[in-house]
């Protein structure tokens, strides 16, 4: 059905280390079929097909060149189904640049009722209405190949902090079998992946030729990615056991995956347990492919992640912050790479404040609008003070890795 040197190529991850540091930090470019991914790279969390508050003419404008979004979550509203028939996530959120699907394992540990895991996959009920549902590896795939991210991730159990290390083992092993399970359903499914198959444009006689087709205005070229094809990540667990972690990531190098991340971290443990995790992890991990640390974190963490040689990192805590009134500002605002601080918006002390939340920050927000205004927008419960401190909070993370890319590109 396949030719065989498609066989070859399809497992492999484009990616292209340009410069290593002897920190082992690396400056890289990862092409994806919807574009290229310069890393070290933050990913704004977009799970419902949203990055909370923001629309995604400006996550372009903020050049965010990767967003993330949850299994979990789009299978139980709206569902797969409904986004296949759209085309994909891309189409149905109109978002043309890279994204990421997690697998719903994390999600269905922290957010969903009355769990019941076998070694056949998770039973449990929806956050949303009680109902029942069933994920196993298999059917995550399922769900992650109707959705067409770029990068699906494998289905893993994310083990509670602190656990014995008994518990971790076996949690670790189930992990495992189900990384094989998944990139086995992914190898036998991966050509049904809904790119430009979607309905609605092509009925309504907007379609320009060749293989592009005009949406409300925008031209989406279906021919940028038809040869292309979606990759697999597996997950390293392991908790917080050097010898547990060492032997996750061994197993998942054996697999063979496009690429690799390292879950179970960030789950309450001290910031040097993280940091050790993931440095022991990284030691396995193949240098030619790219490395992703799942659900961190701060400001000054991921930079220093990205300099220990993480390539991919996301997190909620800019956009749930912005939401919370609370902006990430630099200590000095002239050395952009001075202590990053969370700064509370709704501190009398902005009430009359006419200066911008960040004197250094050229983002969109701070070029135009006062902490003053940002506090009476906050106080009064207005929308748009959430949204705009979400803009600042993710243009601050994206600006970040900007500065540590140049820094990684430029030390020998
Ligand atoms: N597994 C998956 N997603 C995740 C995690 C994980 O361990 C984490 C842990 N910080 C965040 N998101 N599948
Ligand atoms: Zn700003």
């Amino acid at each position: 059905l396949v030719p065989d040197f498609y066989n070859e190529v399809w497992m492999q991850p484009d990616f292209t280390v340009h410069n290593t540091t002897p920190a082992g930090g690396r400056r890289s470019v990862l092409r994806l079929p919807h574009g290229e991914v310069q890393t070290p790279v933050f990913m704004p969390v977009g799970t419902a097909a949203t990055v909370k508050t923001i629309e995604q003419s400006v996550i372009e404008s903020l050049n965010a060149e990767i967003i993330l979004a949850n299994t979990y979550h789009l299978y139980l509203r709206p569902g797969h189904e409904l986004i296949r028939r759209a085309g994909g996530v891309h189409r149905f959120m109109s978002w043309q640049r890279p994204m990421l699907t997690d697998s719903g394992g994390f999600q269905v540990f922290s957010l969903s009722k009355l769990r019941k895991v076998t070694p056949d996959g998770v039973e449990f009920r929806s956050h949303l209405d009680g109902s029942k549902h069933f994920f196993s590896p298999e059917h995550s795939m399922a769900v992650q190949i109707a959705l067409g991210a770029d990068i699906m991730m494998a289905f893993d159990e994310c083990v509670e902090t602190p656990a014995s290390w008994e518990r971790t083992r076996d949690s670790m092993g189930l992990t495992h079998e189900w990384a094989a399970r998944s990139k086995r359903y992914w190898e036998e499914h991966r050509h049904e992946v809904p790119w430009g198959q979607g309905l609605g444009i092509r009925e309504q006689g907007l379609d320009l030729a060749p293989g592009g087709s005009t949406a409300f205005g925008r031209t989406y070229d279906h021919t940028r990615f038809s040869d292309k094809h979606q990759l697999l990540f597996g997950i390293v667990q392991g908790g917080m056991y050097p010898d547990l972690r060492r032997e996750s990531a061994e197993r998942l190098v054996e697999m063979d995956f496009p690429g690799y991340a390292i879950g179970g971290l960030a789950v309450g443990e001290p910031r040097e347990v993280t940091r050790e995790m993931i440095a022991l992890s990284l030691e396995i991990l193949p240098k030619d492919k790219p490395r992703y640390v799942m659900g961190v974190g701060y400001p000054d963490e991921i930079e220093e992640y990205a300099k220990l040689g993480v390539d991919m990192m996301d997190c909620v805590l800019p956009t749930r912050a912005g939401r919370h009134g609370l902006v990430f500002i630099r200590e000095d605002p002239n050395d952009r790479a001075s202590k990053p601080i969370r700064w509370n918006i709704k501190r009398v002390d902005n009430a009359e404040d006419h200066g911008p939340i960040d004197a250094g920050c050229k983002c969109m927000v701070c070029e135009r609008y006062s902490r003053a205004y940002l506090r009476h927008l906050y106080v009064s419960d207005e929308p748009l003070g959430a949204m705009l401190n979400s803009i600042h909070n993710v243009a601050f993370y994206l600006e970040t890795m900007t500065r540590v890319r140049a820094e990684l590109q430029a030390q020998v």
